[in-house]
């Protein structure tokens, strides 16, 4: 980290010497995890640098925006709309965490069998070693999984500003209707919170922003196609997984850098592993920063990643909104449009989930898949099973992994994905 921050975090609460700690680990991690990579395209230098200063000059940033008269607004799901949030120049930051802390404390306040996510998300704020929620104006939970529903009802306890928005279980009409009432509701939270009413150009223009950040990533995926791959799965992941920190214009900037650098490197055939590595997708549940155990395996296990059926990923970003509406109603039309496609695994039947596992396979000529869920996810360990069956029935190989974020299975999964990633040669 460039500055000495440490009168900012205590500013905000947070308890400097367990602070201290995690960003070692976490920059150890990195360290270890993505510095030692062959071969990066010179651009990742700015994700170097976006996670040298993830707790520091970011939150400058976001710190100093409030005292401009910006809000900060905090979420823990896709189904969250930015478009909405920066209509009303408010910033949207992403709290999911990847990693395990404070799990004593944690255990006292949510049952063992909790994913990890949550379970992480609780010990982050628990701890108090996260500025990001310490940041926040609002925090938006949302009705998704059981374990998120319920453990709000906790959060809610510990944070003044929590807002729980419902979704719908659902693609029916009935379900489409409760979206549009709730993003409703949400745009007239995020009015009372700012003091701005939404009008059609600012909502266009907050349409714009996001929309140039998904392309972007868009175009980032696109270049994965190439064979050698241009990128590592891993630095394509932590592009995602910046996507919900960053600032969105200076993001989108720095992807389409980095997507510059590399159709270059594919007009040398320049990749960062040889030509016929097997090339995995990766489908199944988010992974937040510091999350890289498993795409740290599956390179360092003679495969490439290239793509990610996820929500920090393709199915997050997949679809843009439709901007060519002109007035607030047509262009929430559009917005609920757009979410209403996101096929989350809480979505019962879900079979736009298992076609897009499918059509990414074709689109990235994946050899095979990897799903990832994390113990206790019931949502996307349940849908594991079909989602594997029927890949195999299409010989798509498949390995299943349900694991956590603790490090202590690493030598089993290590031996598995290795064992697959034979099978895939
Ligand atoms: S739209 S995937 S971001 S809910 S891992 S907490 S599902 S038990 S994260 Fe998600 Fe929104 Fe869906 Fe995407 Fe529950 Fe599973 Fe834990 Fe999960």
């Amino acid at each position: 980290m460039s500055k000495n921050y440490k009168d900012m975090w205590k500013n905000l609460g947070l308890k400097l010497i367990p602070h201290d700690a995690l960003l070692e680990v976490l920059g150890k991690g990195y360290e270890d995890i993505y510095l030692t990579q062959n071969n990066r395209p010179e651009s990742m230098a700015y994700f170097n640098f976006v996670m040298s200063e993830i707790h520091g000059l970011r939150i400058k940033e976001l710190l100093d925006e409030k005292t401009a008269g910006r809000k900060v607004i905090g979420s823990f799901c896709v189904f969250v709309p930015e478009e909405i949030v920066l209509a009303a120049d408010a910033t949207l930051i992403g709290l999911c965490t990847g990693a395990d802390f404070a799990t004593e404390e944690v255990d006292k306040l949510l049952p063992r069998n909790t994913c990890s996510l949550i379970k992480s998300a609780f010990g982050f704020k628990v701890g108090k070693v996260c500025p990001y929620i310490e940041s926040a104006n609002m925090i938006v939970g949302e009705n998704t999984c059981d374990g998120k529903k319920k453990s709000y009802e906790i959060l809610k306890n510990l944070v003044p500003n929590l807002y729980v928005m419902d979704l719908p279980q659902m693609k029916s009409d009935e379900g489409k209707a409760l979206l549009k009432a709730e993003y409703l509701r949400f745009k007239e939270a995020v009015e009372k919170l700012t003091g701005i009413s939404i009008d059609a150009t600012r909502l266009k223009k907050g349409i714009d922003i996001v929309n140039n950040k998904r392309k972007a990533i868009h175009r980032l995926s696109d270049l994965r196609k190439a064979d050698p791959s241009p990128i590592s799965g891993l630095d394509a992941l932590l592009a995602n997984q910046v996507f919900f920190y960053d600032n969105p214009v200076r993001f989108t900037e720095s992807v389409n850098k980095i997507c510059d650098e590399l159709k270059k490197r594919i007009e040398k055939k320049e990749g960062v592993f040889p030509k016929g590595t097997p090339r995995i997708l990766l489908s199944g549940c988010p992974m937040a920063v510091p999350n890289w155990k498993l795409p740290w395996i599956i390179e360092t296990s003679g495969a490439v990643i290239v793509g990610e059926e996820s929500c920090v990923g393709e199915r997050g970003a997949r679809n843009l909104t439709d901007d060519s509406g002109n007035t607030v109603d047509e262009l929430m039309e559009a917005i609920i449009n757009r979410y209403f496609k996101v096929d989350c695994a809480i979505f019962t039947p879900n079979p736009d989930r298992l076609d897009h596992i499918v059509e990414m396979v074709e689109k990235y000529q994946a050899n095979g898949v990897v799903h990832y869920g994390l113990q206790f996810c019931q949502p996307y360990l349940m849908e594991s099973m079909p989602v594997e069956k029927a890949l195999e029935e299409k010989n798509i190989p498949t390995l299943r992994i349900d694991t956590d974020y603790s490090m202590e299975d690493v030598g089993q999964l290590k031996t598995r994905v290795e064992a697959f990633v034979e099978l895939l040669k």
